[in-house]
C-alpha cells in the first residue's frame, strides 16, 4: 500500500502551529538545533521483515489481521513505515523465511520504496521441512561434520542472497549450546563452531562485514557457545578483520551493564551492529525504550562518545535494527514506537555537554557527571524528532496518523483477517 502525500501534508498543516511552538524552546539554541536536526535526518533503522506479523510465546499466538503473506507485502509494510517517519529506510532478511525468488524485482520494488536491503540473517535454528539432516544438537558446532556442513553451506546460500539484493553484512545467530550439564565437550563445540565461521568467513565478498551475534541463554539453558560478547569477540578476533560483534539488547543476563560492553567493543573497533529492544528479564523482544528508556540513552551516550573516538559515521558506520516481537499490539503501530524510541535516545545522547562531562570526570566531580547525563536524559527532544521527520516529508505524529488513516483497517480489507506472516 503507497500512502499518499496529500494525507502527509494534510495531517502535517492540521498539526503545524502546535508543532511550531514547540519548537520555538529551541530558539535560543539553534546551532544545537540544527546539528540534532541533520543527524536524525541521517540516522537510518532497518525493520526485520520478521517483524511485521504478529509475534506469540510458545503457549499461543493471536494474529491481528492484515499481516504480510510474502515478501512483496512485508517490503509494503516497510515502505509504509518509511513513508510516515522516513527513518526506517532499510530491510533486513531472514532466510529461509523471507528468501527473494526473483531478487531483480524485489530490489526494483523496494526501490519504489526508497529502501535498501540491510543485513541477512542464517537461520540455523530451526529445521525445515526440506532439509536432510537436523540442528537439534547444534549446528556450526555439530559433533557430525555433515551437519555443520549442511549449516555452513546454508550460510553462503544466504550470503548469495544477500549480495543480489544488495546487502553487506551476514548476521549469524547461533541457537548452538546445551541443555544440560556433560552434553557438550566446551572447548570441542567452540572450536568447531570457529572452524566453521572461519568457511562462512571465507565466502564474504571483500565488502561485507560478518556479524557474530551472542545470546546468554535460549533456546538452549545450561550453555550457549557464543553466550556473551567476550566469546563474540573472540570468534570476531580470530575470524578477521570483516567479523564483528553484534550487540542484541535483550541477549544479556539481568542488569548486565550493556554501555560499558558497548564502549569496549567500539574501542576495539569490533562493534558491528545492534538489534534494538526492551526487556523486563530476558530476551523478551518489547519495544524499544518501552521499560528501560535511560538504560537506552546510556549506550547511546557511550556509541556517540566511541563512534566520534574512531572518527566513525553514526549513520553508516553500524549496522542499527529493530529485532522485536509484538504479540499484543499491531506490529506496525509497535515499529512506530521502536523507531521513535531510539531516535529520543539518539538525539538526548547527542545533547550531553561532552566537554563539560569529562572535565567532570577527570576531577571525580561524580555529582556533577550524573547531572550532565540526567540534564540532558530529562531534556524534551520530541519536537526535534518530529521537525527531522517533517523535512524531510515525513509525518509529524506518524502514529496518529496511521491510526486516523485507518491502516490496519486497510490491510485487513487488502490481505485477509487471517493473514499470517512467516518468522517467529
Ligand atoms: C534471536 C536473535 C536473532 C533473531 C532471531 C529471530 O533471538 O535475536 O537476531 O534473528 O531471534
Ligand atoms: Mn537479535
Ligand atoms: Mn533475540
Amino acid at each position: 500500500m503507497q500512502l499518499d502525500t496529500n494525507s502527509i501534508d494534510n495531517h502535517n498543516q492540521s498539526r503545524l502551529n502546535a508543532h511550531k511552538n514547540k519548537l520555538s524552546y529551541w530558539a535560543d539554541e539553534v546551532e544545537k538545533a540544527e546539528a540534532t536536526i541533520q543527524k536524525l535526518i541521517d540516522f537510518q533503522i532497518a525493520i526485520p521483515s520478521w517483524a511485521l506479523g504478529t509475534g506469540g510465546t510458545r503457549f499461543g499466538r493471536f494474529a491481528g489481521g492484515g499481516e504480510p503473506r510474502n515478501l512483496e507485502e512485508k517490503i509494503a509494510d516497510v515502505g509504509l513505515l518509511h513513508a510516515l517517519n522516513r527513518s526506517s529506510g532499510a530491510i533486513s532478511l531472514h532466510i529461509p523465511w523471507d528468501i527473494p525468488t526473483d531478487p531483480k524485482a524485489i530490489q526494483e520494488l523496494a526501490g519504489q520504496y526508497g529502501l535498501a536491503f540491510d543485513a541477512v540473517n542464517s537461520n540455523t535454528f530451526q529445521d525445515q521441512s526440506d532439509q536432510s539432516l537436523s540442528y537439534k544438537f547444534g549446528s556450526l558446532q555439530h559433533t557430525d561434520a555433515a551437519v555443520r556442513q549442511q549449516a555452513i553451506d546454508h550460510n553462503i546460500e544466504v550470503i548469495r542472497h544477500g549480495e543480489a539484493l544488495g546487502s553487506k553484512a551476514l548476521t549469524v545467530w547461533l541457537s548452538d549450546g546445551s541443555s544440560f550439564p556433560g552434553q557438550l565437550n566446551f572447548r570441542k563445540a567452540f572450536q568447531r563452531t570457529l572452524d566453521s565461521l572461519g568457511e562462512i568467513y571465507a565466502a564474504l565478498p571483500s565488502d561485507w562485514k560478518m556479524f557474530v551475534e551472542y545470546k546468554a541463554f535460549e533456546p538452549n539453558f545450561y550453555s550457549m557457545t557464543v553466550g556473551d560478547w567476550g566469546s563474540s569477540f573472540l570468534y570476531a578476533s580470530k575470524l578477521g578483520p570483516k567479523a564483528y560483534t553484534l550487540v542484541d539488547l535483550g541477549h544479556h543476563l539481568p542488569n548486565a551493564n550493556i554501555e560499558q560492553i558497548v564502549a569496549i567493543l567500539l574501542n576495539e573497533g569490533k562493534l558491528g551492529g545492534f538489534h534494538f529492544n526492551d526487556s523486563k528479564y530476558g530476551d523478551d523482544d518489547l519495544t524499544a525504550g518501552s521499560i528501560k528508556p535511560y538504560q537506552l540513552f546510556l549506550i547511546f551516550n557511550e556509541l556517540i562518545e566511541g563512534m566520534d573516538a574512531r572518527g566513525m559515521n553514526h549513520a553508516s558506520s553500524l549496522g542499527w535494527m529493530i529485532d522485536a516481537s509484538h504479540n499484543v499490539k499491531d506490529p506496525l503501530e509497535d515499529l512506530l514506537q521502536s523507531v521513535e524510541a531510539i531516535q529520543l535516545a539518539y538525539a538526548q545522547a547527542l545533547l550531553v555537554d561532552r566537554v563539560a562531562l569529562e572535565e567532570a570526570r577527570e576531577a571525580n566531580d561524580v555529582a556533577q557527571a550524573q547531572e550532565i547525563l540526567q540534564d540532558a536524559f530529562r531534556t524534551d527532544v520530541r519536537p526535534l524528532v518530529a521537525e527531522a521527520r517533517l523535512r524531510v516529508g515525513g509525518a509529524l505524529q506518524p502514529l496518529a496518523l496511521y491510526r486516523s488513516l485507518n491502516m490496519r483497517q486497510q490491510l485487513i480489507g487488502e490481505r485477509g483477517a487471517k493473514a499470517v506472516a512467516t518468522g517467529l
